[in-house]
């Protein structure tokens, strides 16, 4: 693996970056605020990016009202070409852009490129998807008519996205958006700009090969304010926001009030159930994955351990014992496998919630520490926590966005499935069982009513191929596979009469 200082040199990234990315140019920052991006993994200095001012969003959105005439134009299978030479330039960056979201976000370097590859996967979908955008055709209860639907492109599509993938979520959104004939304004988090930034990069180069123009794919860098702007803009026919249950409750809100679209995926306390009937061995590597893998900041973390009385014991005693031979540490050395929390505000979130679960009479059983000193280099790193919990205490109500794993226990699997549900967030579950009565029922409409629900595989590591989202707090929206495109388009019912007659449907006469 690279050295960063060489990782940034291959992927364009200066120290002093500006605020605006145009697809092809990059504008400079006229008296806008900035922010010094530091890095969780040993507190050093990465760059300084630039806020975009006013006059610098409008000239994004200038710019991508202007592309969207000549995107739309062109024929999906060629906008999937385009996406197509994306995906090669992305393989042959893989290693440095896995290293770059690594150092700037704290996840290993293994997921790092996991995440990359995730970008890559989704270009291939999209790109079979430029050429299977299909609408369905209706027989007409008229004679001589014919009625069919076809999908439109919206126009512009802003895309919120967080820290905690700092790139592969924009894929999911912008590559999808692109062939289906929308250009899309990023506004990445802004905790991790250097890695949104690397990917405008290698889009610059295809941009530039094709002699497309500006405005196809664009990168506006600032804040909440930032995001809310677009929220509001009428020019952005769909935002779709990746964060916080709050964050997407304000701009659902204000997208619905000019009644743009929105897709929303939210926060997740997901849940994995482990009946008397399960292959221990195979849940406890799913558990420990789900709860630690990037240092317990996905979305489909697994925060909620839901265990039969009977394995109890034996399970928590297999999985502390797990937890104790965990290594935290740089996650660019691929002996560690558990990197830093994102910032110093994550580390007091994490310290507060153990607290808050202490003082609710949980108890903690591994871990729950703030790691400091010597190999730990100023990051942000902590030990990842078991705790036995209940599921009515207000602190495993709320996602905590860190490693923290709480312990109950269940008599009935009629229990078990209740206590899964019963919290505001629905995004991922999963139930380990080998007994096909349990899963089946977890599965059915009695079951997990989560977006997503697993048997014996965890809660996180979702595949593209699927429709990614959950329900309740979660925010309700859909991304990546099966036909979540159909969000980025809008549909038009259209009738054709070849006949000669005037017949009105419902049989109404109405003759003048
Ligand atoms: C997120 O945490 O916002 O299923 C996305 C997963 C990843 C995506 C997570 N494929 O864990």
């Amino acid at each position: 693996m690279q050295k960063i200082a060489q990782v940034l040199k291959q992927l364009g990234i200066k120290k002093d970056c500006e605020s605006v990315c145009t697809g092809l140019n990059w504008i400079n920052a006229v008296g806008g605020r900035h922010r010094e991006i530091i890095s969780p993994v040993d507190a050093k200095k990465l760059g300084v990016v630039h806020f975009a001012t006013m006059s610098e969003y409008e000239a994004v959105l200038k710019r991508a009202v202007d592309a969207k005439n000549i995107w739309q134009n062109i024929p999906a299978p060629k906008r999937g070409e385009i996406v197509r030479q994306y995906g090669n330039v992305l393989r042959e960056n893989k290693e440095a852009l896995g290293a770059l979201v690594s150092y700037e976000m704290g996840k290993s370097y293994q997921e790092g490129l996991g995440e990359v590859q995730e970008m890559i996967d989704i270009c291939d979908y999209a790109v079979g998807l430029s050429r299977q955008l299909h609408g369905l055709t209706m027989h007409s209860e008229r004679p001589g008519h014919r009625m069919y639907e076809q999908y439109h492109p919206l126009g512009v599509v802003g895309v919120i996205s967080s820290f905690n993938f700092p790139v592969a979520v924009w894929a999911w959104n912008a590559m999808i958006a692109a062939v289906c004939g929308n250009v899309s304004i990023w506004k990445p988090s802004e905790k991790t700009p250097f890695s949104a930034y690397a990917c405008m990069n290698l889009m610059k180069k295809v941009i530039e090969i094709n002699h497309l123009p500006e405005g196809i794919f664009t990168v506006i860098n600032g804040d909440k304010e930032m995001g809310m702007m677009l929220a509001e803009d009428k020019r952005v026919e769909l935002i779709s926001a990746t964060g916080s249950t709050p964050m997407g409750r304000a701009v659902g809100k204000i997208v619905a009030e000019r009644f743009g679209k929105s897709i929303l995926e939210l926060g997740g306390n997901n849940a994995i159930i482990v009946t008397e009937h399960a292959d221990l061995d195979m849940a406890i590597r799913a558990i420990v994955f789900g709860a630690v893998g990037t240092a317990g900041q996905r979305c489909t973390t697994t925060r909620r351990l839901i265990v039969q009385e009977s394995i109890y014991d034996t399970l928590l005693k297999k999985i502390i014992k797990i937890y104790k031979q965990l290594k935290v540490g740089n996650p660019l050395d691929v002996n560690n496998h558990v990197g830093p929390l994102i910032d110093q505000n994550a580390v007091n979130l994490f310290e507060t919630a153990i607290e808050r679960l202490k003082k609710e009479g949980g108890n903690v059983l591994v871990g729950g520490k703030v790691l400091k000193g010597a190999g730990y280099e100023g990051g942000c790193y902590v030990y990842p926590a078991v705790c036995e919990a209940r599921n009515t205490y207000k602190i495993v109500q709320e996602e905590t966005f860190a490693p923290i794993l709480y312990v109950m226990k269940y008599k009935k699997f009629s229990e078990a499935i209740a206590m899964q549900n019963d919290v505001k967030q629905g995004l991922s579950s999963s139930i380990f069982s080998n007994n096909i009565r349990e899963t089946e029922l977890f599965l059915s409409a009695q079951g997990s009513d989560c977006g997503i629900a697993n048997v014996n595989i965890g809660t996180s590591g979702a595949e593209i191929g699927g429709a990614f989202g959950g329900e309740k707090e979660t925010g309700g929206g859909r991304e990546s596979g099966s036909d979540s495109w159909k969000a980025y388009m809008r549909r038009q019912t259209n009738t054709i009469n070849y006949s000669n007659q005037m017949p009105l449907a419902q049989g109404i006469k109405f003759d003048v």
